[in-house]
């Protein structure tokens, strides 16, 4: 174990499960892997952020008349998908997924929480209306703590794991995506997201290795 590296897990939430409001295919067969990495301790440092907006977030199909559940439209001259109602506020859906011992957990980073900026990374929102990327903090918690790899794990594969690793990479953390703690929810294929990845330089590992490390 290694002072300098850290644990990021993104958005393991029961929303994001098979059967709930924005299901990732599989993402509940993460579960028992990732609940043993945190019982080993593996990690020096464990953050875990989680998606919690407000009811009538901007993200939110039911927020723009006449839209559906993953249609595109422009926001503040960028794309953004709009989802079904997911992650709101103090729901049963937006809690840390109960079926995980969290005790290993030293922060937890909450994100989207402004009703009319979506926030897929867990280091900056996405645009708000003034083009900016607010900053959530999390890259200042990582280097306050003197870490300087990052590992990221959890839902979804290819946008918000996708998006926290990186701006991870880019804020200068050495950045891995624990590929078998992850799952999509969207159409994409394995390859296109692995093709993303590498053209970042961030890397794809086994949880097998992080624990054998
Ligand atoms: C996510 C879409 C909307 C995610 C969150 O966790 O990947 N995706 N909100
Ligand atoms: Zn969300």
């Amino acid at each position: 174990m290694s002072a300098r590296q850290a644990l990021i897990v993104v958005d393991v939430q029961p929303d994001f499960m098979p059967g709930g409001a924005l299901a990732c295919d599989h993402g509940d067969e993460i579960i028992p892997a990732l609940d043993r990495l945190l019982r080993a301790r593996v990690m020096a440092h464990v953050v875990a952020t989680q998606d919690w907006h407000p009811p009538g977030h901007v993200s939110f199909a039911s927020s723009h008349p006449g839209q559906q559940p993953f249609a595109q439209i422009d926001l503040y001259g960028h794309a953004q998908t709009l989802w079904p109602d997911h992650c709101v506020q103090g729901t049963a859906g937006a809690a840390l997924h109960p079926a995980i011992d969290w005790a290993a957990l030293d922060a937890v980073i909450r994100k989207g929480t402004d009703p009319l900026v979506d926030s897929y990374s867990g280091f900056r929102e996405n645009h708000a209306a003034d083009g900016r990327r607010p900053s959530t903090g999390l890259a200042g918690w990582l280097r306050e703590r003197g870490v300087e790899e990052v590992f990221v794990c959890g839902l979804a594969r290819e946008v918000c794991v996708l998006w926290t690793a990186q701006d991870a990479r880019q804020l200068g953390f050495r950045t891995s995506v624990v590929w078998d703690l992850t799952r999509p929810v969207t159409a994409t294929t394995d390859q296109a997201t692995r093709q993303t990845l590498a053209a970042h330089g961030i890397g794809c590992i086994d949880s097998g290795e992080l624990r054998a490390a």
